[in-house]
Order: C-alpha cells, then structure tokens, then sequence
C-alpha cells in the first residue's frame, strides 16, 4: 500500500469522510462505527484512490456514501462477493467491508462462511445491532431468542442467536474480534490491526440501533472495553467462545492461514467474451 501523499501533513479522519450527512437516527452506533474506520484510515494513512469500501443494504451499509474514498453500496447480503472479486482484480486496493448483521448473518450467511474459508485479504467490519433496522425492526439471526418488541416475532423468536465469531473461526478466519461503537478508538486500533493482518478479518462492532433496541443503550455499562486476549490456539478460541456472554471485546485470535491471491488470468476482451459466449 503507498503511503497517502496528497498532503504533506499525515492525513486525518476528516480527509476519508464525505462531504454527506449520514441520515441514520441521532444516537444510532453506525455513526462512530464510521467515525472509526475513517480514524482507522487515517492511520494506515493510504491514497483515497488506493481504498474502496464495500457494503450490502441496511443502514449500517450506507457507509461507503459517507466515506471519501472508492465506494460499492451493492444488493443486500452480497458485499462479500463484491468485494472478493474487486480484491483479487486489484490485490493492490485496501478493501473494507462494512455492513449489518442481517445482511451478513442471515442473506449473506453463506458468503460470509466462504469468505473466512477462503482467506482473501479483506476487512470485514460488521455493525451487530441484533436487529433489522433498515426494515424496521425485525429479528435477525443475533436477536436474543426472548427478544418480544418485533410484531413479527411477539414471542420472542425462540430460536437460539448465532455466534458470529465461532462461525468465522470454524469456517478458518484470519483474525476476529469484537468492537463497540461506544469506544470508537478502541474501535479504530483494532480494525488498524485487522486491516494490517494478511488474510480474511472479521470485526464484529456491537452497534446500538437506539430506534428497535433500545435497551442497547445499556451497553454503556455492560459492555467489558478490551478485555480479551488475542491467541493464535484455535482450541484456546474455541473454548472462550463456549462461555462467551456477548459483552467483551478486544482481538480474540489471531491466525496465520496463507492468504488466497489467486494468480490473475490476462484479461479477455469484450469479442472474446462474447465468443465465448456464443452458441
Ligand atoms: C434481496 C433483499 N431482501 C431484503 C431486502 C430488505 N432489506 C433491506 S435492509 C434489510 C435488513 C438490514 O439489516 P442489517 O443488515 O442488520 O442492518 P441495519 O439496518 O440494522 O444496520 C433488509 C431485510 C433487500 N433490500 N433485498
Ligand atoms: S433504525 Fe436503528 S440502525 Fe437504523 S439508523 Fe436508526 S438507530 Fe441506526
């Protein structure tokens, strides 16, 4: 990665912030969820031109309109795709992706598994509000099984919420973590870090939606700031998460998996395509 030349001056958050307002609810997690990754760019400190940000749809997707640098706002549960394809195109692109957990967990669960497994050099940053925001309110696939508040789900879901970090660990991430939006720089370093390691990074951000739960505001109080341990023992990983109550955070593993860089085929022209194509 080039360092950022545009100024002489190190670059600052503000220089990867767009010039729009986010339009998520005032005290939602999504903004300092962004106010951390543009800290986090700062940082790394590469040309705008040399990142690119990946979303699906939700309000925590939005991000890519509100940073300053290449941008993929793509169709719900698709980032990862999208952004696999962009990263193994141009293996020279800082790639970020961001997004909810009901577009990572539930529609896109299936990339998501495939992107650990597959190991391919990005950053996946996802903003776990244990709910549907963008839709209103609907129980996702982290939503507490005797969460009640969705008129879908009155009940409660009664279905056991998936682990998100045992999933990506199982499935062979390279380094996993959880954040909280509240401690934005904490936030920051660690997705600094994660964006550093080599391979498939998972960052799960608890990010309060205060509109359909706002019982998250608790996190303020519950929520351990940084209080795990990175290992690099699978099994030390595994054992953790078998108790884990959802409240600490921090780097938890840190694996060493050869990254995927698949070698790039000389590019086919359009004719060509369409030849091959033709029936
Ligand atoms: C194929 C498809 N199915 C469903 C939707 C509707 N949809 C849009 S956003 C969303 C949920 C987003 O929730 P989450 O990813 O948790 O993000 P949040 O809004 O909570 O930040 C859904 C179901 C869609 N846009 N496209
Ligand atoms: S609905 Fe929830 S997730 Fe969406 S902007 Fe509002 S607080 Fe944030």
């Amino acid at each position: 990665m080039t360092a950022h030349s545009e100024q002489s001056a190190p670059p600052s958050p503000g220089d990867y912030k767009s010039d729009y307002r986010p339009v998520w609810c005032p005290g939602c997690g999504h903004y300092s969820v962004l106010s951390s990754v543009t800290k986090a760019l700062a940082e790394l400190a590469p040309k705008r031109e040399d990142v690119a940000v990946i979303s699906g749809i939700g309000c925590s997707s939005r991000i890519p309109a509100y940073t300053s640098v290449y941008g993929f706002h793509s169709i719900h549960g698709r980032s990862l795709p999208v952004a696999t394809g962009l990263k193994v195109a141009r293996p020279d692109l800082m790639v970020i992706v961001c997004g909810g957990d009901g577009d990572g967990y539930s529609i896109g669960g299936n990339h998501f598994i495939h992107a650990c497994r597959r190991n391919v050099d990005l950053t996946y940053v996802v903003m776990d509000n244990q709910v549907y925001g963008m839709t209103k309110g609907q129980a996702s696939p982290t939503t507490p099984a005797d969460w009640k508040k969705s008129k879908l789900t009155p009940h409660g879901t009664g279905v056991s919420p998936f682990h998100p970090l045992a999933v990506a660990l199982a499935a062979g991430a390279n380094f996993i973590a959880r954040c909280y939006a509240g401690d934005p720089n904490g936030t920051a370093r660690v997705i600094t870090e994660a964006v550093r390691h080599p391979g498939f990074s998972m960052v799960q951000v608890l990010s309060q939606c205060v509109t359909y739960q706002p019982g998250q505001k608790e996190w303020k109080t519950t929520v351990r700031k940084s209080d795990l341990t990175a290992t690099s023992s699978v099994a030390e990983a595994a054992k953790w998460m078998m108790t884990d109550d959802g409240l600490s955070t921090g780097v938890l593993y840190i694996g060493n998996r050869p990254v995927y860089r698949p070698a790039l085929q000389e590019s086919a022209t359009i004719d060509d395509i369409e030849t091959s194509f033709a029936v």
